[in-house]
């Protein structure tokens, strides 16, 4: 039993440093101006998960790069949206 919780762990840690560069594309709620696309373009880029945050204002849709070997989790996404006024509406992951 212990050496199973050992592997699943081993195995876990493994796979989270295999995290891969990904696209993530989230739509937001509340965006109205582009001073809204720059202040979220600016509090995602500041995640150490992301590489870049690019805001396509007129779709309300935040194209997200992540950094290789970094996990970027939806809570996190959905937090910085939040605490920055804006709604999540949805999250899709490309690759
Ligand atoms: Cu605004």
């Amino acid at each position: 039993m212990k050496i199973c919780a050992f592997l699943a762990l081993a195995l876990g840690i493994a796979l989270s440093s295999y995290a891969h560069a990904e696209t993530v594309l989230v739509k937001v709620e509340g965006m109205v101006c582009s001073s809204c696309a720059k202040k979220i373009e600016k509090d995602l880029s500041a995640l150490p998960s992301v590489q870049s945050a690019k805001v396509e204002f007129k779709k309300h849709l935040v194209r997200i790069d992540t950094q290789k070997g970094i996990q970027l989790e939806d809570a996190l996404i959905e937090k910085t949206l939040t605490d920055a006024g804006f709604h999540l509406k949805s999250i899709k992951r490309v690759n």
